[in-house]
């Protein structure tokens, strides 16, 4: 018998029928989000022909002129939550300033979006995972295109947040507070396919993910977690494997379907680590949560951060429930000496 195939957009048809007073402004701004997604995997599965097609910067053999990919994602995703009408402001990574939506139909939208368009930049040139990270809110100013403000909340505010990999394959995956689901990109009918329903994190995660080469500026408790990971301890399943792909997205989306933590700590140098609140860690962490795991900056839950700027960073040790309990175990012990 042939399976049900469910896209990604009857996915969120069937699921706004949860909520009976919803006009299905969030089900479009979503269905936005995906039509974006696709225009950038099409961009990101041919960026290996820039040398036939043209170099970044210069005019290719079609006479369009070839973008570095991350411009090229920002600006599709940009365009497309601009003319979808149900976002009045983006913050993006590339942009310093937030975007103000002016046209007609998005100036009194519901909803504002953080997003990183094309997250793990060191993967973009050698054919390595990357992907998309997208935060959405409901405003908080009454009217206009949107405020600084409107993106200053706690990730207990989000709505909904998802990701993108542009892996092996190009998976979707999303949560509005009910739970986890994947969509794997079927290319020959160019939809996004429900292919991981309910996804949790599974007991008993084995690896680790972090950059290691720093090991030296680590602070002390992640030092020692990082030697306790590598005990040989059967109980423990230790032993633990160390994964680190360097494109965030891809490492959380391995670790989610594995078991295991990913880290990017506090250092002396960096005492706020390097990975963004907004764009990055809150979305990472609301996911984490509805799929049963925890994210935490050492100390305190990401999602009850206060942000105070929109490209405020954070330190980041997020995934498996258990796992990321052992790391702030760690952390808790020098607390007292160590950055917070
Ligand atoms: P980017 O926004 O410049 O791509 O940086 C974010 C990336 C994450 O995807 C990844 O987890 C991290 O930077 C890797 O950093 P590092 O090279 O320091 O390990
Ligand atoms: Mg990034």
């Amino acid at each position: 018998m042939k399976k049900k195939v469910t896209t990604l957009g009857q996915f969120i048809i069937e699921k706004q029928a949860d909520f009976p007073f919803s006009k299905g402004e969030l089900s479009r701004l979503l269905r936005d989000i995906g039509i974006a997604a696709k225009i950038v995997n099409r961009e990101v599965n041919k960026a290996g022909l820039v040398d036939i097609l043209g170099e970044v910067g210069e005019v290719n053999v079609q006479g369009e002129n070839v973008k570095k990919l991350d411009v090229f994602a920002d600006e599709a995703f940009i365009s497309a939550l601009s003319s979808g009408g149900e976002c009045c402001a983006i913050a993006s990574e590339e942009q310093e300033e937030i975007v103000s939506i002016e046209n007609l139909v998005s100036r009194d939208a519901k909803y504002v979006v953080a997003i990183d368009p094309l997250d793990g930049s060191s993967n973009i040139d050698v054919n390595v995972s990357i992907g998309t990270i997208f935060a959405i809110y409901r405003r908080t100013s009454l009217s206009g295109c949107g405020t600084n403000e409107d993106f200053l909340q706690k990730g207990t505010e989000l709505v909904a947040a998802g990701y993108i990999v542009y892996g092996s394959s190009t998976m979707l995956v999303y949560t509005t507070g009910r739970g986890v689901n994947g969509f794997t990109l079927d290319p020959s009918i160019g939809e996004f396919c429900l292919s991981h329903p309910n996804m949790t994190f599974p007991e008993g995660g084995n690896m680790y993910s972090i950059n290691q080469g720093n090991f030296v500026h680590f602070p002390n408790g992640v030092k020692e977690y990082i030697k306790w990971a590598q005990e040989d301890d059967k109980a423990t399943n230790r032993p633990y494997s160390l994964r680190y792909i360097g494109s965030l997205v891809a490492d959380f989306h391995r670790n989610l379907i594995k078991g295991g933590v990913f880290i990017y700590p506090p250092t002396a140098a960096a005492p706020k680590g390097k990975l963004r609140l907004l764009y990055e860690a809150n979305p990472l962490a609301f996911i984490a949560e509805q799929a049963g795991g925890k994210a935490s900056n050492g100390f305190k839950r990401i999602l009850e951060i206060q942000p105070e700027t929109i490209h405020q960073r954070t330190p980041l040790f997020i995934g498996s429930r258990e796992m990321v309990e052992k790391t702030e175990d760690k952390m808790l012990k020098y607390m007292a000496t160590e950055v917070k």
